[in-house]
């Protein structure tokens, strides 16, 4: 198996030429039939594109894009990050090509980063002094602890949680969805250091008046208003008491990165990461709903109902997410390589379902038609993800393949095979990852 070099230049040099073929002038010429079907000359064409035939290109799904000419943004580096791709610089937006989350431990320069804001200036973060005020209505006894104070009172516990932001995917949405467009890199699964949210909260005495939590972080408004917050959010109280809802100040066995929330952040797994707080110096309890920002309006909430794609939903049809969908990531190898025909063939990744565990996943190489049963690994803790094999794969000859990876989560339910619900701002897009590969 080796890699094929040039997949962007491939991109390049094709994407365009691929773009005809599919779509044509015109979107109902005869390369797409009215029903959005690619019709046979254009899968031939295709085919050509794609440098060999598309072997079971009889099972082509309408209108899809081949992975080998899916949008892949260029890399470009930000310190400490180098694998990482920047999709924003004011603020910063990076996330990972899926070959970067091989490992079963995310390492620091492959974590995604998603700011709303400016993060605090490195010389003005001090771990010596830093403190988190806890306080709010839910709270007999408001406290403010020093991060010293919070390692010494409390149990250390060490977790490996994965976060992935709402928006991971959103890219894919059609209509589009306005924010970061976000292929799959915006998760990852590194080890975090620190206490319960829960002991903290219990020891300040948390009261029957309290229902979810709000979190402040030190970033700053992109505006430069100091009255205004870049995101506030927070967690039912019942989340935020769960025994793996964590207050950090490590990641890796090291300090967490500056861009990650250096030197305090909070981790509720499952739960999207836009609920894990970075940076953060006051956790209230409050005694409803939080609305800070970010929290009303389309941000993080999907309508309660199905909706076809562009419907404007009335902000009280909006609920807030919580437990994210069941998802997987073919991690290896990466997309485009070659590989020979009779050679058995493996892939692996990595699998996760909010706040249940992946029961099963299973791979196809002929678009979803039949589907084969991976090897899947227990997770090292709750929240983290799962990883998966696939061996003796056999592609029966030359041309050009994808390879899908479905994953079901405990309750039954799989991520769908294009993409799921459409919603406003383009959340939960867990639909399956897949690669191209050539058999040569
Ligand atoms: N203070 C603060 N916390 C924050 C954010 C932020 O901009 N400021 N972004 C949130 C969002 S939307 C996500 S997806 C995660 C991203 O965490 P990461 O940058 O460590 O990957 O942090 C969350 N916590
Ligand atoms: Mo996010």
């Amino acid at each position: 198996m080796k890699e094929k070099k040039g997949i962007h230049e491939l991109y390049g040099e094709l994407g365009e030429k691929a773009s005809q073929v599919i779509w044509g002038n015109d979107p109902l010429d005869s390369s797409l039939s009215r029903r959005g079907f690619l019709s046979r000359n254009a899968l031939t064409a295709m085919g050509a594109v794609l440098g060999g035939s598309v072997v079971f290109g009889d099972r082509f799904p309408a209108g899809l894009i081949p992975a080998a000419l899916a949008q892949t943004p260029e890399p470009f580096t930000i310190e400490g990050k180098d694998g990482l791709i920047v999709l924003n610089d004011r603020p910063v937006n990076a996330e990972a090509h899926p070959h970067l989350l091989d490992d079963s431990i995310t390492p620091a320069e492959n974590l995604f980063v998603r700011n709303n804001g400016h993060p605090p200036a490195v010389d003005a973060i001090d771990p010596k002094t830093w403190t988190l005020e806890i306080g709010g209505p839910g709270v007999e006894k408001p406290t403010t602890f020093t991060i010293q104070e919070l390692k010494e009172e409390f149990e250390n516990i060490t977790r490996q949680i994965l976060i992935e932001c709402g928006g991971n995917g959103r890219s894919e949405f059609s209509p589009p969805a306005s924010g970061n467009q976000w292929t799959v890199g915006a998760v990852g699964c590194p080890k975090w250091t620190g206490v319960r949210m829960r002991d903290v909260l219990k020891a300040c005495g948390v009261n029957d008046k309290a229902v979810y939590t709000a979190y402040y972080g030190k970033d700053t408004h992109l505006s430069g208003d100091s009255t205004k917050d870049p995101i506030s959010r927070g967690v039912p109280i019942a989340k935020a008491l769960d025994e793996d809802s964590m207050i950090a100040w490590a990641m890796n066995d090291a300090d967490i990165p500056w861009m990650n929330g250096h030197p305090l952040r909070l981790i509720t797994g499952g739960y999207p990461a836009s609920t894990s707080g970075k940076w953060v110096y006051k956790l209230l309890v409050r005694d409803q709903v939080h609305d800070g920002a970010k929290m009303t309006g389309t941000s993080y909430r999907i309508p309660k109902y199905p909706v076809a794609p562009g419907t404007e939903v009335p902000e009280e049809d909006m609920i807030v997410i919580e437990a994210m969908p069941v998802k997987s990531l073919l991690t290896f190898p990466r997309s485009g390589i070659e590989t020979p025909v009779g050679e058995d063939f493996s892939c692996r990744g990595q699998a996760w379902a909010g706040e249940l565990k992946v029961k099963e996943v299973h791979t196809s190489i002929d678009f979803g038609s039949t589907w084969q049963k991976a090897k899947l690994e227990d997770a090292p803790n709750r929240f983290a993800w799962q990883r998966w094999s696939q061996e003796g794969i056999n592609f029966p000859k030359v041309g050009y393949y994808e390879i899908w990876a479905k994953a079901t989560d405990e309750k039954g339910v799989s991520q769908p095979m294009i993409l799921p619900g459409w919603n406003p701002k383009g959340y939960l897009n867990n639909a399956c990852h897949r690669i191209a590969v050539q058999a040569v």
